[in-house]
């Protein structure tokens, strides 16, 4: 491919209701977008980095400053290019892996709807539809928690992950378990919250027969999460602390994780996201598809990443209304729990102009 340029593009979506976790709470995105232009088709990224540096080290000015400086004109001169050459040509680069990931599924948007293939049928997808769960953040009482888990379980959410915290963790934890039962399939997700001392604290998780508890340490902490492993039943789940299929590698190996969630703007692109499937599956270690309140193009790519055999557990792959009143693509409806995998060409869904329109506070195009 010979790519003409690519646009760089801010949007703002408010969130429907508030999002609170263990390092803050979201009551907007402000996200960022890529459209890059090719001779033969268009593509879009979507970067998921979040506008404060509290999730990861990346926030989405830096990764625009990224982008701008660095990651785009890397592609420059490079006339044969494909999405398996992005992540190559990025290399000199040192981390950034959410713009890396947003440059590249840009890239692999337009070559594939330049092929008229899909995101699912390049990434290995073997299912049409995906079970769905949802993440639930903090909240001000048990009652509202009990209510919101109430309704999203009435829209058919098939599984329900509670954000914790010190201080919100096992109260929580058992109302939900025992208002709605030993068959609803539940976890937790701590976002780094906890040390390693909170061990017998966390053990205390162990008789709700959660499906995992995800990162409780901090992200670095390979070594404390395989302690942790060994005084917790409960399963560890690991989400920031996994970059690449590598540390993937080097975190189940070192009993770290018995599960991962995979994010693909984490890792770096959806080309990494399946290799860390592979190495996951290789493990047997079972694996489901993060979220980061992504737009309809995001979720388009999650879904068809949550597809492939190995993610075995549902995913944050929630319907657009769980968190836009409206989103910038053709929202994503739950069906019966479900989301359907997109089958159109590359991401199945693109940016509806008019709504686009809306929801945008700068655009910067960059030739190359
Ligand atoms: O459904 O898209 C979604 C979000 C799921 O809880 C979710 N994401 O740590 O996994 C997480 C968490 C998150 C929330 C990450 C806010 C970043 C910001």
């Amino acid at each position: 491919m010979k790519l003409t340029g690519v646009e760089l593009r801010r949007i703002r979506m408010p969130l429907v209701a508030p999002f609170r976790t263990s390092f803050g709470t979201q009551t907007e995105r402000d996200i960022l977008l890529l459209r890059v232009v090719t001779a033969e088709a268009e593509g879009w990224g979507e970067c998921v980095a979040l506008a404060d540096p509290f999730y990861s080290a990346e926030y989405v000015d830096a990764a625009a400053d990224v982008l701008r400086r660095y990651l785009v004109p890397a592609l420059a001169g490079r006339p044969g290019l494909d999405a398996v050459g992005v992540a190559p040509a990025l290399a000199p680069v040192k981390g950034h892996r959410m713009a890396k990931a947003a440059l590249e599924m840009a890239v692999l948007d337009a070559e594939l709807r330049g092929q008229g293939r899909s995101f699912g049928r390049e990434l290995g997808a073997v299912r049409d539809r995906v079970p769905c769960g949802v993440s639930v953040g903090i909240m001000g009482s048990i009652g509202e928690l009990l209510d919101a888990v109430e309704g999203y379980l009435d829209a058919g959410y098939v599984r329900i992950k509670l954000k914790i915290e010190p201080g919100w963790d096992v109260a929580p934890v058992r109302a939900v378990r025992e208002r709605f039962g030993d068959e609803l399939l539940l976890q937790v997700d701590a976002n780094t919250a906890y040390r390693v001392s909170d061990a017998r604290h966390l053990a205390r998780l162990d008789p709700f027969d959660l499906l995992l508890i995800e990162q409780p340490l901090d992200e670095e902490d390979i070594h404390g999460h395989a302690e942790l492993a060994r005084t917790v039943r409960t399963p560890i789940c690991l989400d920031e602390s996994i970059t690449s299929a590598a540390t993937a590698a080097d975190a189940i190996r070192r009993g770290a994780c018995a599960v991962v969630n995979v994010k693909p703007g984490r890792v770096g692109g959806y080309l990494e996201a399946r290799r860390v499937h592979d190495v996951c599956a290789a493990h047997g270690v079972p694996v489901w598809c993060g979220g980061m309140l992504e737009t309809g193009l995001g979720r388009a790519a999650n879904v068809a990443l949550a597809a492939l055999p190995g993610f075995t557990l549902p995913g944050d792959t929630s319907a657009s209304d769980r968190y836009y009143r409206t989103d910038v693509t053709v929202p994503f409806v739950l069906d019966g729990g479900h989301l359907p995998v997109p089958a159109g060409p590359g991401l199945g869904v693109a940016p509806l102009p008019d709504r686009l329109a809306e929801v945008t506070t700068a655009t910067e195009w960059l030739p190359l």
